[in-house]
């Protein structure tokens, strides 16, 4: 594994100076490496809150502060403070979980997380609904199966994704490998969490306690994806760093290709924000992962805006200084990258029911819709839980995937996915099946409209419309946020619909179909009929005048619905 590099100059962009950095910089540097007064905050039993800038520290561990909305107005008018609980994000690379793992964390969420788990686009596990009181104990449970919630938010390298598509095992499990090592490589060094958690004592050292991240860590959050053409599950486009696993003739990976700069968010009417598909700049061998990781997070460290929070994500930087520049600078720190290898994706969609691999085992992709896990599910889910023999893996679509399974064992999960009526849940619409939505409402903070509640009604009324145009099998992929962040990565889907107010949603055409391209606001602010009529004119424009296997995306640019995206800072036009 190459050395960690010293930092350089923390902000050392001159067209940075201190006094213009946004407050958040300052917080990062005097919080002595993300300890805040975090443990003293957690004492105090008056308030079910914690102070505000242990809030945002408290998101570099993983956790943050929410109020159930719902009641927001009730309490208020009651003159009670909000009520506030916690959401924790487990961090779990390439999705991986084993069996007990599984079972640790469903008995934490129905103890601690009001009965209900959520498995996020990113291929982990939320607890919500989690009280002050109740943070450490979670905390301690998760540590109890070797699992921990560093970095799992905050200005850092967020939860590596990798693809979980079992055509390919051996690969694929050795992506799950690179994508742990990669994030342990670059999660934050710092004790601290220790500290607080799990109560250990600060030991003096007079070693920096960041060698990479410094005490500023990144100008803002920055996420790293492996992929294995041709199912692009993760989104590789979304990714600040993706790599794109190369393969050779004797099926060994050769390399990847280098993505860099993909990102999702964007704020309504601020067109200086967008969202970005990544640049693929270079090849590079395996042995040099580590290298360029940090190369290309170091460029982001030192040249990433920490003035303006909405300008610091590395996509802004790539578009500022140029993308040959960037390219330049990584090359700098690691030396040259090779040519781009040709690669091909066909979708990144999940592939449900069972996959028989080559090596024999069977893998089975159940549809959680939503990723969202109620009581009776996780009770199903743990019987299988405690009969399989092999893993689990959260795939990026929301889903989740019962993983090697042993041919001699496969009747035995197959009649437990019967009985307990789980494998119902595979039997719905291919527009379902391709759908996902964000948490939103009443958790998240940033919502302005629901979504992981909303959608699965709006897709029955949307079904229907399918229907009358015999559109019913064709796989269209479909994406709903609460707000114009993007979590469910709504701005790639050929169907976005992002929250603008209570009921009220922007609509999206022309996304690509394995999530190449951006698609174009095509209706702004509009409610549920307005969205189902708009939707009934153009799929029966596709189901009229489509090509032989042309997909919805294409077709709306095609036919003139909708111009085609190039270039992200060009989507706003
Ligand atoms: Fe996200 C903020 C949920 C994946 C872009 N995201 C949030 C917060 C933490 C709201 C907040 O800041 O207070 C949401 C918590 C809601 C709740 O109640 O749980 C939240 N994001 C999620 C999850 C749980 C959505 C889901 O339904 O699965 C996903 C957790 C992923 C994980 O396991 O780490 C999630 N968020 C994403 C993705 C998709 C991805 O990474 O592939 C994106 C778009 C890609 C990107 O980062 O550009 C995404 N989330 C954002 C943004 C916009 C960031 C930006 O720079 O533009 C925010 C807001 C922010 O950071 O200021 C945000
Ligand atoms: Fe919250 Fe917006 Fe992300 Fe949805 S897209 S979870 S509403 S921040």
């Amino acid at each position: 594994m190459a050395d960690i590099l010293p930092p350089t100059d923390r902000n050392c962009d001159i067209s940075q100076p201190l006094e213009r950095l946004s407050p958040d910089e300052t917080l990062k540097a005097e919080s002595e490496q993300l300890r805040g007064t975090i443990a003293l905050g957690l004492l105090d039993r008056i308030t079910s809150a914690v102070p505000g800038n242990d809030i945002k520290l408290m998101k570099f561990h993983g956790i943050y502060q929410q109020d159930d909305r719902s009641v927001r107005d009730e309490r208020r008018r009651q003159k009670l403070e909000p009520a506030f609980q916690f959401m924790i994000r487990v961090r779990l690379p390439g999705g991986a979980c084993t069996t007990e793992r599984w079972l640790k964390i469903s008995e934490l969420a129905c103890k601690h997380g009001n009965e209900t788990l959520r498995m996020t686009t990113r291929q982990t596990f939320q607890f919500h609904w989690v009280l002050k009181h109740d943070i450490v104990p979670v905390i301690r449970g998760l540590h109890e199966v070797l699992l921990d919630t560093v970095a799992a938010c905050g200005d850092d390298s967020r939860g590596v994704m990798a693809t979980v598509s079992p055509q390919f095992p051996a690969l694929q499990a050795e992506l799950a490998v690179l994508a742990k090592t990669v994030s342990d490589h670059v999660i934050p060094k710092t004790r601290a969490y220790h500290e607080i958690w799990y109560g250990e004592e600060r030991v003096a050292s007079s070693e920096p306690e960041e060698p990479f991240y410094g005490q500023t860590y990144m100008p803002r959050k920055f996420k790293i994806g492996f992929v294995i053409p041709p199912n692009n599950d993760i989104d590789i486009y979304a990714q600040d760093l993706g790599y794109i696993a190369i393969v050779g003739k004797d099926e060994k990976i050769e390399g990847f290709n280098v993505a860099i700069g993909g990102g999702m968010g964007r704020t309504d009417k601020a067109p200086h924000t967008y969202p970005r598909t990544a640049s693929v700049i270079g090849f590079i061998t395996p042995d040099r992962l580590t290298a360029i990781t940090e190369a290309v997070m170091g460029v982001q460290r030192d040249y990433g805006n920490r003035a303006d929070r909405s300008r610091a994500r590395f996509k802004y930087t790539i578009d500022d200084k140029g993308l040959d520049w960037i390219k330049l600078a990584i090359e700098d720190r690691a030396g040259s990258l090779e040519p781009v290898r040709p690669y091909n994706f066909t979708s990144n969609a999940d592939i449900y029911g069972w996959v028989k691999s080559e090596d024999g085992f069977h893998h089975f992709t159940l549809f959680i819709e939503n990723g969202r896990l109620n009581r009776d599910t996780l009770d199903k889910i743990a019987q299988i839980a405690h009969a399989h023999k092999g893993h689990f893996r959260l795939t990026p679509n929301q889903n989740l995937m019962i993983a090697n399974v042993a041919a001699a064992d496969k009747s035995e999960i197959e009649a437990l996915l019967m009985e307990t009526g789980l494998i119902a849940l595979n039997e719905r619409s291919v527009l379902r099946l391709n759908s996902m939505a964000c948490v939103a409402l009443p958790t998240c903070g940033l919502a302005m409209a629901d979504s992981e509640r909303y959608l699965p009604h709006l897709i029955t009324k949307i079904e229907k419309i399918l229907a009358r145009h015999n559109l019913q099998n064709e796989p269209i992929t479909l994406r709903m946020t609460g707000c114009p962040n993007g979590c469910s990565r709504p701005f790639i889907a050929e169907i976005g619909l992002t929250g603008r107010a209570p009921g009220k949603y922007n609509l999206y055409l022309g996304g690509g179909f394995h999530g190449q391209r951006l698609n174009r606001l095509y209706r702004e602010n509009i409610g549920e009929t307005v969205i189902l009529d708009t939707l009934d004119e153009v799929l029966g424009r596709y189901a009229a005048e489509r090509l032989p296997g042309e997909h919805f995306g294409d077709f709306t640019i095609r036919a003139g619905i909708i111009r085609e995206v190039t270039e992200g800072r060009f989507s706003n036009d």
